[in-house]
């Protein structure tokens, strides 16, 4: 080693130099002092800049001094932020990452700031970067995991693992390559397969280009490691943008693409096209001269497609968009006014969705076809007046006649991509495909039609297709019955019924629902159980007050349940103070206000929801100072736990524990610890606890869904270790019902939530379970009961469920014989579950708790 005299010696005097210069040490250990005094005055810029100067004049105070510089940098980033100085924030970020550059939890943390700022792909950049510095990190798992399906769709996996459908476009594009086509461009190349194939059959020159930064990178990756690295030139950009020559030489002879979404246009597949007819392709074949080479021509896979549409009934469908109760935990709806989920064809609204996309065959209670599948429209992609043409086209209706009776909940929307004349890929409900089916729900007009939707043989259902924007939309306007509208005729009664009421002047307003929240207002069991739970408690604190007397309250007599507290001029009981803190929309607090003697507070936070909440409480005889909005009231959302006011407490605190995903609510637990301290003598949080319930399956479904498997799928090219990297172990938004699977064991309670006693928590628990038939357990779905209190429980696995279900997916099957013993260790780091399974030799108690 002829240097190392040198070299080091050099570093060693660089090092020792701060030591040597008394005035540095000086002002090192002044700064620090100061850094010091402002953190304890709550100071933190001022803290975070002596850090600064400390840390850089003095890097081996690194050690010392990184835990007090992380809080002091994370408490002036809150500040920053509700500053809105968002530019410093990241500067300070910045200058933190140049001291501690391989800081998982600040790295982690300045995700957060991305991520709430809506830097999505950014904040996920900086959750991997922090994973893959500490993999055991629970906060960012926990955020990489709730960010990476946004970077990576889960259909990447299924598209991928789909031989069928990887074969075809292989074959097509084979014929294409070796017919003449030699220069190609892959439009929206996702990891660079369809390129890839392109390459391999022999094309001169391949471009591909991809909007997606992650999947930009991924495909840049893949085509490396498939050895074609300067063979396939990738472009980081839309295709709107391409221009000849400056991103591509000439025009090409062959577009390939799938970037078709479940209703055939939503990835804006006809502006693409028409893009790249007009700049990108080579002049299509013509008739009049067919003579021209392939080469010289420009053609397009898929060269093609026609569109399906069915009417269907649904309650699956049905009670996710639109109201489907007249009475909710007691309370009469018909108050509410017109409630509307964010999915609407009919509307002339930008809010809204035309179209939502499910897989027919595994939707919950299955669907009912009312109508044959009708032909909605054919398309042919290599003919560009045809796609102009498209948008401008009149709006066609067509007259289907009605084969089934029942519910016109919705119609159904599938399509045939014909890749050339000889093959094609079907999307429809009927086949073993990956793909979902575009979903337009109908939804009661805005105005005052009533839309008549019981439909039976002999009836004719009247449709309207139409092209606006780029999007197909279907909208089923009218049905008639032995040759009469008679939904112009129910209009016309409507509107007679209504003349000189306020009703018939104009189009009334309608509030807008997610999904979700339509389901959980139309979710019966779980309002009945809240409103059971309420009320006893509500009965125990009132038999207390009674017992303990005038003191605590200060009017004695108990009113019955169904009373409404007298008017505003007599300050009658001492009110229960009730605070829901659920997520969206909730009738929670009106319900609890309902009681009677009952101050509610609900955190609904949207002025229009709580303009329902209002109507629905005038309504229902619930005085108006009975309900109030907590978050009009604290300033600070994250303050949202506070006490009603300084010399109270509350009677009951209502924690939204499981997100309709599946998953424990993050920060659950943290809520829960601050809410038991804020409750009165007697006070309850609901729910009390909840326990988590699974069961061992082997399931194909969900290893597609979730990783690719292997090169096999991927016509032997090697794509699997990137795009994996992206894999979840965690399924979210299960239909456990109806999901493809084998039972290989009864269903196990794995863990205990306690939220009214947040000690009794453990973070890891083995829980033991017998496999009930042979096969390989490749993942543990997972639902919860949620104990309101010792009687009354939910089940997020039911019918009526607003909540879908998650499952783990096993890093490794497990293989199993009828009668093993396997053993499954569950983590529940944050709100972020893990498990592992392994064989028990020996059969044992359940549950073995290590806190
Ligand atoms: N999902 C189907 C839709 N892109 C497939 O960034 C089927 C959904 C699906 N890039 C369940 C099952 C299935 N220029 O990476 C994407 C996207 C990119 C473009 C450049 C453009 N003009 C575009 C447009 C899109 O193309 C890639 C594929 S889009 C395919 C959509 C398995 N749920």
């Amino acid at each position: 080693m002829p240097n190392t005299s040198t070299r080091p010696k050099r570093g060693r005097r660089n090092r020792r130099v701060p030591r040597e210069d008394p005035a540095r040490n000086e002002l090192v250990s002044r700064s620090l002092e100061s850094a010091q005094q402002c953190l304890f005055n709550q100071d933190y810029g001022t803290a975070f800049v002596h850090y600064l100067l400390v840390l850089n004049l003095a890097p081996v105070l690194k050690d010392f001094a990184s835990e007090s510089f992380r809080f002091t940098l994370f408490k002036w980033a809150d500040e920053l932020d509700s500053l809105g100085r968002i530019q410093d924030l990241f500067d300070c970020y910045e200058q933190a990452l140049e001291l501690f550059p391989t800081d998982e939890v600040i790295i982690n943390s300045m995700g957060e700031h991305l991520f709430r700022m809506g830097f999505r792909d950014e904040a996920a950049g900086h959750f991997h970067k922090a994973l893959k510095l500490k993999p055991d990190y629970p906060e960012a798992k926990e955020n990489f995991y709730r960010v990476a399906n946004w970077l990576v769709e889960r259909w990447h996996f299924l598209m991928l693992n789909d031989r069928r459908r990887n074969h075809k476009y292989q074959q097509a594009i084979q014929k294409a390559v070796e017919g003449g086509c030699n220069t190609v461009l892959d439009i929206g190349t996702g990891t660079g397969i369809l390129g890839m194939c392109a390459k391999k059959a022999g094309a001169a020159e391949v471009y591909a280009c991809e909007l997606s930064k992650t999947m930009y990178e991924l495909a840049c990756e893949v085509v490396t490691a498939n050895g074609m690295n300067g063979l396939i030139k990738i472009l980081h950009m839309k295709s709107l943008e391409m221009e000849v020559p400056k991103d591509i030489p000439k025009r090409v002879s062959l577009v390939v693409t799938e970037t078709v979404d479940a209703g055939l246009f939503g990835e804006g597949i006809i502006e693409s096209l028409i893009h790249a007819w007009n700049h990108l392709l080579l002049p299509p074949q013509s008739t009049q001269d067919p003579s021209r080479p392939p080469s010289q021509a420009g053609r397009v896979i898929p060269a093609g497609a026609t569109v399906f549409g069915m009417a269907v009934q649904c309650l699956e469908i049905r009670r996710h968009h639109r109201l489907c109760v007249s009475e909710i935990g007691g309370l009469a709806t018909a108050a509410a006014g017109e409630l509307h989920s964010p999915v609407s064809c009919s509307s002339e609204d930008d809010s809204t969705e035309p179209y939502t996309t499910e897989r027919l065959s595994r939707l919950p209670g299955g669907y009912t076809p009312l109508t044959e599948p009708f032909n909605a429209l054919d398309i042919d992609f290599n003919n560009v007046q045809e796609l102009e043409g498209l948008c401008s086209r009149e709006v066609s209706r067509v007259r289907l006649p009605v084969t089934g009776e029942g519910l016109l909940d919705a119609l159904a929307v599938w399509f045939q991509l014909h890749l050339d004349q000889q093959s094609s890929l079907s999307t429809g409900p009927k086949e073993d495909t990956c793909w979902e089916q575009a979903i337009y729900p109908v939804q009661t007009p805005h105005s005052r039609i009533i839309y008549i939707r019981h439909v039976q043989p002999g009836d004719e259902l009247i449709v309207e297709i139409s092209c606006r924007d780029a999007y197909l939309r279907l909208c089923s306007v009218a049905v008639a019955r032995d040759g009469r509208d008679l939904n112009a005729e129910a209009e016309l009664c409507s509107a007679l019924a209504c003349l000189g009421t306020e009703q018939s002047s104009g189009p009334r307003d309608y509030t807008m629902l997610e999904c979700a929240e339509m389901a959980l207002l139309n979710n019966q069991p779980y309002h009945d159980s809240f409103r059971r739970a309420l009320a006893k408690l509500i009965t125990n604190l009132k038999d207390a007050r009674s017992v303990q007397g005038p003191s605590q309250g200060q009017g004695l007599e108990v009113m019955p349940l169904t009373d409404p507290p007298s008017g505003p001029m007599d300050p009658g009981p001492d009110p229960f103070y009730v605070l829901d803190v659920s997520e969206g929309f909730s009738v929670l607090s009106l319900m609890a206000a309902s009681q009677g003697q009952v101050k509610a507070y609900s955190s609904v936070e949207k002025t229009q929801h709580q303009a329902v909440l209002r109507r629905l409480a005038r309504a229902n005889g619930v005085p108006e100072e009975a309900l109030e909005f907590w978050l009009n009231q604290v300033e600070d959302e994250q303050a949202v736990l506070q006490r009603p006011s300084r010399e109270k407490l509350w009677s009951a605190i209502i924690l939204d524990c499981v997100e309709t995903c599946g998953l424990v609510r993050q920060k659950l637990m943290e809520k829960a610890t601050l809410a038991r301290c804020l409750l009165e003598d007697g006070g309850q949080i609901f729910p009390e606890r909840i326990v988590l319930y699974g069961m061992l399956v082997e399931s194909d479904t969900l290893l597609l869904e979730s990783a690719v498997q292997g090169q096999e799928p991927t016509l032997g090219f090697n794509i699997a270790p990137f795009i994996n990297q992206f894999t979840v172990p965690v399924h979210v938004f299960l239909d456990l019902s109806t999901l493809q699977c084998r039972h290989l064991s009864d269903s196990v309670e794995l863990f205990i939530l306690d939220l009214m006693n947040t000690n009794a928590n453990y973070t890891n628990r083995d829980v033991k379970v017998q496999a009930s038939a042979s096969g390989r357990v490749t993942a543990v779905p997972f639902w919860y009961q949620i104990h309101l209190n010792e009687e009354i429980s939910l089940s997020t696995f039911n019918q009526d469920s607003h909540w879908k279900q998650a499952a783990v997916v096993l890093h490794q099957p497990l293989a199993v014989r009828e009668g093993d013993w396997v053993r499954l260790a569950v983590t529940l780091q944050k709100s972020s579950i893990s498990i592992s399974a392994s064989i028990e030799e020996e059969a044992g108690e359940t549950g073995t708790v290590d806190c």
